[in-house]
């Protein structure tokens, strides 16, 4: 009879520096996308549970805000957020980016997140060298050799989450550390924040992707009505409103466009893909509003969620 290996179940924090691939790697790992990505650092903003299933175990994995020098409140909120899910986690994936140039990675950066945040939980430690797609077999070598004299940690692995390469090695790398023996979530459970949660941050990834400069960082996405009709009456559409918050009216000039151009591309392009997430269609309104300094405002800030 071949042996059946026990199941386990527990939490895996995803914590690195801004940018590092943290949400492209739960995104990869759950087969879906839950959590936005762009190329600009700064993108998560809260916490993300992904909860991945297979037969033999169930990984509840927590995408974290990326760890900077926090230049205002709602990076201290942001970073808050990770801090705190460090603390929920059974085990720590360490995520590090290479680049193909010079040293393999910002090893001064990589101590500071090491020293200040990883090593004081006494947690278990995965480090995974992410997008290893730019480094050659050798360098590869060279970085993972770099990491396990540097930290010793229970597990280095180089990967690439773009790609999906040697994502598995990470699961396995986890299992010894998932303490639960039974699920926590049933099978078909993706996640526990809410739809309306979703659809705000696929509006605030499109801001992203589409406007430059400061406005990314200057907005938030608020969803102020669902209105779900579609269960009672399939021939409805479901209604969201959702207000982009900005700063100044001069963001409000430029997030709204030309007669309104900017804005109702960027209705376009959140529209399907809320409609691909949500597996529906719905009316999507956007509605753009100026909250002077909100990022330095305790009130507002607790009002968004942070
Ligand atoms: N070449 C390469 N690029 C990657 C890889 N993983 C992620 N990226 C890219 O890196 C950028 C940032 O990815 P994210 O997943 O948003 O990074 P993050 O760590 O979640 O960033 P924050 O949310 O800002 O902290 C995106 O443009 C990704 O496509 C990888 O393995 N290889
Ligand atoms: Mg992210």
């Amino acid at each position: 009879m071949p042996e059946t290996k026990p199941f386990c179940c527990g939490y895996a924090v995803i914590v690195g520096p801004p940018n590092a691939g943290k949400s492209t790697l739960m995104n990869h790992l759950l087969d879906h996308k839950l959590s936005i990505v762009t190329p600009k650092p700064q993108t998560t903003r809260k916490k993300i549970t992904g909860i991945y299933h297979n037969d033999t175990c169930q990984i509840v994995f927590l995408d974290t805000p990326g760890i900077m020098k926090p230049m205002q409140m709602l990076h201290e909120a942001m970073l808050k957020t990770t801090r705190d899910t460090i603390r929920e986690a059974d085990a720590i994936v360490m995520m590090i980016p290479v680049s193909g140039k010079g040293e393999p990675f910002d090893r001064s950066l990589a101590e500071m997140l090491f020293g200040e945040w990883i090593a004081p939980s006494g947690k278990p430690v995965v480090v995974v060298l992410n997008k290893a797609d730019r480094l050659s077999t050798r360098q590869r070598e060279h970085a993972l050799y770099l990491v396990r004299k540097l930290w010793s940690p229970q597990k280095a692995i180089a990967i690439s989450a773009l790609h999906g390469e040697n994502t598995d090695l990470l699961i396995e790398a986890l299992l010894p550390f998932m303490p639960y023996e039974h699920p926590f979530y049933p099978e078909e459970m993706l996640s526990t924040s809410p739809e309306r949660f979703f659809v705000g941050e696929i509006v605030r990834e499109k801001i992203f992707l589409q406007y430059g400069k400061e406005i990314p960082y200057a907005t938030e996405v608020v969803i102020d009505e669902f209105r779900e009709q579609h269960e009672k009456d399939p021939s409805k559409k479901d209604l969201i409103r959702c207000s982009i918050v900005v700063e100044r009216d001069t963001q409000k000039h430029i997030l709204i466009g030309k007669k309104g151009a900017a804005l109702k591309k960027l209705g376009q392009a959140a529209r399907k893909d809320i409609e691909e997430f949500l597996g529906r269609p719905v009316f999507l309104e956007l509605f753009v509003k100026v909250r002077p300094n909100w990022r330095r405002k305790k009130g507002l800030l607790k009002s968004y969620g942070y």
